[in-house]
């Protein structure tokens, strides 16, 4: 077997990715022995991610070894779970092999630490897996934790059991275990999609080249995601539940959770909504990255039944709108439109319409003549299309007839067919529905040339929001198209900090044109910040009202006046809003 696929040729890069780029939407299945405790030792509830616990409970090798003979995942079925996958509308799974406790999910012959020689259960379910994704045509990939693995003394992670870094010798944690671990993977299951590795914290450039060149070995056309380390990988992974602002150009995935857990956690329960769950799929695709959301099955080898469900609504809606998803490419603005995500293809746009505004659909900034529109849900019937042109502010303007009421209550998809490669205005634009949302992401950072010390800039973080307001020199900027004039209410949202907190009193000053407002941040309402996991929010503060009297460009500065310091003290700017006051 592992002689036949290296003799495999290796295709060309877009020939590699081409599944990979088509499917979209991903299963992530983080399964081991971690779900016996199911976040709890000891009797003690631990928090965090569940796969983590024996880290986060410092538990010795040997007491931890001890739940594989707990484990026995009598319920485990295969077909089941490709079935939930493929309900889902998913085209891939990528299951652990082994995760940072170090413990083979499949027959390792290198380590006796796995699952059919460790654990009462004896069978080996990634074999029924690799034959239950065959069967349906879906693609097995492979987690491996190649830097972390707590087993083991010479590699990383394991401070509780080996404290002393210096004794550590990883090059023999690789030869012994982590490269050959590989090797069967890629060679005792057919082949595979992908491997996941993850974790690469201080690998160094050789160690990564090794690892990679591992699954290129014994399956030249196998990708590696982009945590192999060292940017080495066939795509960049975004970090876990973390979704970028606007569109990013090239192969990216966004790995991430249904509830807070990546495995099982038998009380966390705060499952996304399957509206949560379609905004954000559709919000990936349409900033060009694929969605790899993960499942956490129980001990008995269930896929617990809320996440199931969920998926299966997914997966219903896919039925319906697969083709605005499936091998579709990214939005052509630079930004979020808030109540609409677009998905391309050649000669074809899909509006996905989150907010149904009824009866007329307004889209600003489309160049292009469309030649036809249609909803997915209802394909054969045409809607009417009447295009503008306001040369005084250069504004293009769509209309579309559509039915009062939502075909979806989630989002709705208009397929516009237009003449060539899709043109968008490139300016920030009001939207049709009166907002305007000036993302922190791309507003325009100014500060003093000197004067400033190199820990006192601000920085964009990684959800989008400016951070890093020390001092009162900096600002931020934007410049919009306003179509309509009118009073606008200034809303400053800022964000929490992971744990959830935020610091009221900051003052700020919002300047629009030669209008300016003024006011002190507090906490009006929270919303949770898709961008980010589930504990981040951004924090509403309205602080005044402008008049704007004519459309056309306007430029928006954010400045703070005083800052207040204290435990989540730091500003984070996610956007400023200008709502249209009643
Ligand atoms: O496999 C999943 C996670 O286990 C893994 N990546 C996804 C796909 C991952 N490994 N490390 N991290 C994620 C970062 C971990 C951060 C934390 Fe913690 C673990 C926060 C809370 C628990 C370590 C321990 C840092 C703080 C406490």
């Amino acid at each position: 077997m592992a002689a036949k696929t290296a003799r495999q040729t290796r295709k060309s890069k877009n020939e590699r990715m081409a599944w990979w780029r088509e499917a979209r939407f991903g299963m992530f299945i983080h399964w081991g022995i971690y779900a016996v405790p199911a976040g709890v030792w000891k009797g003690n509830r631990i928090a965090g991610i569940g796969e983590w616990i024996m880290n986060r409970a410092k538990i010795p090798v040997g007491e931890y070894e001890k739940l594989a003979r707990k484990f026995n995942p009598v319920k485990f079925n295969a077909d089941e779970w490709v079935r939930a996958a493929k309900n889902a509308g998913m085209k891939y799974i990528v299951i652990t092999s082994k995760h940072h406790d170090g413990f083979a999910m499949y027959h390792s012959k290198c380590s006796k630490y796995n699952i059919v020689d460790a654990t009462p259960f004896k069978r080996d379910p990634i074999k029924e897996l690799a034959r239950a994704c065959k069967k349906a045509g879906v693609r097995l990939c492979f987690y491996y934790s190649q830097k972390q693995d707590w087993h083991e003394p010479d590699a990383s992670g394991n401070r509780w059991d080996w404290p002393d870094d210096s004794k550590k010798n990883f090059d023999r944690y690789m030869d012994e275990k982590g490269l050959p671990q590989v090797r069967e993977i890629l060679t005792q299951y057919g082949p595979i999609g992908l491997i996941w590795y993850d974790t690469p914290q201080d690998i160094k450039p050789a160690q990564t080249r090794r690892f990679v060149k591992q699954v290129y070995k014994y399956q030249p056309n196998c990708l590696v995601d982009g945590r192999a380390g060292h940017n080495i990988g066939d795509y960049r992974s975004m970090g876990d539940n973390q979704i970028p602002p606007a569109v990013v150009k090239g192969d990216w995935e966004t790995p991430a959770t249904l509830n807070d857990t990546w495995g099982f956690k038998s009380y966390d329960h705060n499952w996304k909504s399957v509206g949560d769950l379609l905004r954000l799929l559709i919000g990936i695709v349409s900033k060009g990255g694929n969605y790899l959301l993960n499942v956490g099955p129980t001990a008995k080898g269930v896929i617990p039944a809320p996440s199931v469900q969920r998926l299966a609504a997914v997966g219903k809606w896919l039925k319906v709108n697969g083709e605005a998803i499936y091998g579709s490419k990214a939005s052509p603005y630079p930004y979020e439109l808030g109540w609409a995500a677009i998905t391309t293809k050649p000669s074809k746009l899909y509006l996905h319409v989150l907010d149904w505004p009824g009866k007329e659909i307004v889209l600003y900034g489309l160049k292009n003549k469309v030649t036809k529109a249609y909803l997915l849900a209802d394909r054969k019937k045409a809607l009417s299309v009447t295009q503008e042109y306001d040369k005084a502010i250069n504004l293009h303007t769509l209309r579309l007839r559509v039915p009062a009421k939502a075909p979806d209550k989630i989002a709705s998809v208009i397929a516009l067919e237009i003449k060539g490669a899709a043109s968008m205005d490139q300016a920030l634009l009001q939207q049709p529905n009166g907002a305007v949302i000036l993302g922190s992401y791309n507003g325009q950072i100014r500060e003093p040339a000197k004067g400033l010390k190199p820990r006192d800039r601000l920085v964009r973080g990684r959800f989008g929001a400016v951070e890093n307001w020390t001092n009162t020199k900096a600002s931020l900027s934007w410049e919009f198209k306003l179509a309509k004039p009118g009073a606008y209410n200034v809303v400053v949202l800022s964000s929490t900090d992971r744990e959830g907190q935020w610091l009221a009193g900051h003052r700020v000053k919002v300047t629009v044109g030669r209008q300016a407002v003024k006011g002190a941040l507090k906490d009006q309402g929270r919303t949770w910040n898709p961008k980010a996991p589930t504990s981040y929010s951004d924090v509403a503060t309205k602080i005044g009202r402008v008049s704007l009297a004519k459309a056309g460009i306007h430029t928006v500065t954010f400045k703070p006046e005083k800052l207040v310091r204290g435990k989540a003290g730091e500003l984070k700017l996610s956007s400023i809003r200008l709502v249209p006051a009643q």
